[in-house]
């Protein structure tokens, strides 16, 4: 397995809206970031992904980008983020952005142009169809409305938007936006950025001939949301390629392509070294367990994703929340009597699988959901859509309501929880979205003056990883494939081979696991070890890393 730098690092993502508000405006901001810089050293990260921060009107929180050179002004400036770039790198800390590029806003000018006439020189940044039989071209949902597709009286014709309606599809089929993709990339890494995660990537290739999807109508108006579909078309590795050569393969830096209904079978083409595209990607199939979680099943997944990937070649990523999901501790531990714990059991566990960890903010220190108590306190598009799709299909406002209580994406973008004053400490002014109530006791002042905290877990866990690198590198041997409760493996490299055991439940746990559980303590959630002989004997969401 080759080596390098974005396999051995440890990824922290912030999300600038919520993090930290330098000016009291209510809003985080990179100023605010730039005072939590030490914060991060302490902790130990050692790349940070920066959610988007360029100039948008946010109907999307920034993904809906209306100028790629510019820095939201709610943000900053680009003197701040230049500052920003050059304190994170005295440091040692990298940083990557978020390259949103399936779709722009559409106030971005090429879109302003584009809709202006049907010969304007931007008209093909965009994807344009005649109406059929006076409707959509096509029967495609949208993510966030129902149709897929807008009509624009201006030029008779309908544009497509995966997403919302302000957030028009790139043409990706048209050679003159792709150059401006390259060059703007270009425009970044020449600032000394040091790589992107890569929004939707694998939607800016649309299927031939955009056809019907042929899915039933899963939309209350009748449109049909198909990502399969949408997803990973033919010709989409060469977009990567051209883009990998036009950019990346000139700079020593990091990728990792979000990628809707992807597959090992399909993700190794993009994130195998030899075909020069991505590094690695994000998939979801451990998101899709988040409504009904199954530790069996999870252990398939990562089974699948080891040897369909890393195993040929390819690189993976570990993520268990990020600023689109829910907050990990409340999904897959127990965010009440066992929050401490669990977040640690969780925190062990994506440090030591195969692949690359992802902290989002907050995690770090347990963060949880947070209770909205109507549908105004979500601030998301989606939650809007969501809240109106399943209004329309028959459920009840309250049923909705507490759905969205456990599965919004709002629950990740509560500000960061600094210290139990006013608003957490996030900023002096009103905040954006509401603050979790819980902050007075789950903040980061607090977990700084507590040794056994989150927070020193996975400082431990950062340090751990540096100083192994059977942990980055290692073999791993899943030694538990069909048990419900608790997960046990073993990574291995060269002589070393560390033993990891995971009770995942809120009760006392013992397994003979057929071979000595026997050694180094190198980290532990709990003050002492049972494990004796062949027998894991674990507390309720123990975590341990053994080397034996
Ligand atoms: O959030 C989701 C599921 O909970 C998805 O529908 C999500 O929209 C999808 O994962 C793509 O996400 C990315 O692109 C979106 C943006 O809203 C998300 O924040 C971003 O991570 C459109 O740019
Ligand atoms: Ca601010």
């Amino acid at each position: 397995m080759t080596k390098k730098w974005w396999k051995e690092a440890v990824v922290y993502q912030i999300y600038p809206r919520s993090f930290k508000d330098s000016n009291g405006d209510g809003i985080g901001d990179l100023r605010g970031v730039i005072e939590k810089l030490d914060y991060l050293k302490e902790l130990g990260i050692d790349v940070i992904w920066l959610n988007p921060c360029y100039a948008s009107p946010n109907d999307d929180n920034g993904y809906d980008i209306s100028d790629y050179y510019q820095i939201m002004p709610e943000f900053g400036t680009m003197d701040d983020f230049d500052e920003l770039l050059d304190e994170a790198h005295k440091r040692g800390i990298r940083i990557v952005m978020d390259l949103v590029v399936n779709h722009s806003s559409d106030e971005h000018k090429w879109f302003i142009e584009s809709r202006s006439s049907r010969d304007n020189p931007y008209r093909d940044y965009y994807i344009w169809r005649d109406p059929r039989d006076g409707k959509e071209p096509n029967n495609w949902g949208s993510f966030f409305s129902p149709s897929a597709w807008e009509y624009d009286e201006t030029t008779g014709q309908y544009y497509l938007h995966l997403f919302s309606k302000k957030q028009p599809d790139l043409n990706w089929e048209y050679e003159p936006l792709r150059q401006e993709v390259y060059k703007m990339m270009n425009f970044w890494f020449d600032k000394g950025i040091d790589g992107f995660r890569m929004d939707v990537i694998n939607l800016i290739k649309k299927p031939a001939g955009l056809p019907d999807s042929k899915l039933p109508p899963n939309t209350a108006e009748g449109y049909s949301i198909d990502p399969e579909l949408y997803a990973n078309n033919p010709g989409l590795l060469e977009f990567l390629q051209e883009m990998n050569k036009n950019t990346l393969s000139k700079y020593d830096c990091m990728t990792v392509g979000e990628s809707v209904c992807i597959t090992p079978e399909i993700a190794i083409n993009y994130v195998k070294e030899d075909n020069h595209a991505l590094n690695m990607v994000f998939h979801f199939e451990v998101m899709d367990l988040k409504e009904n979680f199954d530790l069996v099943r999870f252990k398939k997944i990562q089974q699948k994703w080891y040897d369909g990937v890393m195993k040929k070649g390819g690189w993976n990523s570990q993520y268990l929340n990020n600023h689109d999901q829910p907050r990990q501790v409340s999904i897959f531990g127990n965010d009440r009597e066992y929050r401490i714990e669990s977040a640690k059991l969780l925190g062990t566990l994506i440090h030591t699988l195969p692949g690359t960890p992802y902290i989002y903010q907050g995690e770090e220190i347990g963060m949880t959901n947070c209770r909205f108590d109507s549908i105004d306190e979500f601030k998301d598009i989606q939650a809007h859509f969501s809240y109106s799709q399943m209004t329309k299909k028959g459920m009840s406002s309250s049923e909705v309501l507490s759905w969205l209580n456990k599965y919004s994406r709002d629950h990740a973008r509560t500000p960061m929880q600094w210290d139990d004053t006013e608003n957490a400490g996030f900023t002096s002014g009103k905040p954006w979205i509401k603050v979790n109530p819980k902050y007075e006791k789950i903040n980061v002042k607090e977990a700084l003056n507590d040794p056994n905290s989150v927070f020193y877990h996975y400082k431990k866990l950062i340090a751990l990883r540096r100083a192994n690198e059977v942990m980055v590198y290692g073999d791993f041997l899943d030694l538990t494939p069909t048990h419900k409760e608790i997960y046990a493996y073993t990574r291995s490299l060269n002589g070393v081979e560390w033993l990891i055991a995971l009770n995942f439940t809120s009760g006392d746990k013992k397994l003979d696991l057929g071979r000595s559980v026997e050694g180094k303590v190198k980290l532990s959630n709990y003050p002492d070890y049972l494990g004796k002989g062949q027998t894991l004997n674990l507390r309720p969401y123990e975590a341990v890393i053994i080397e034996l």
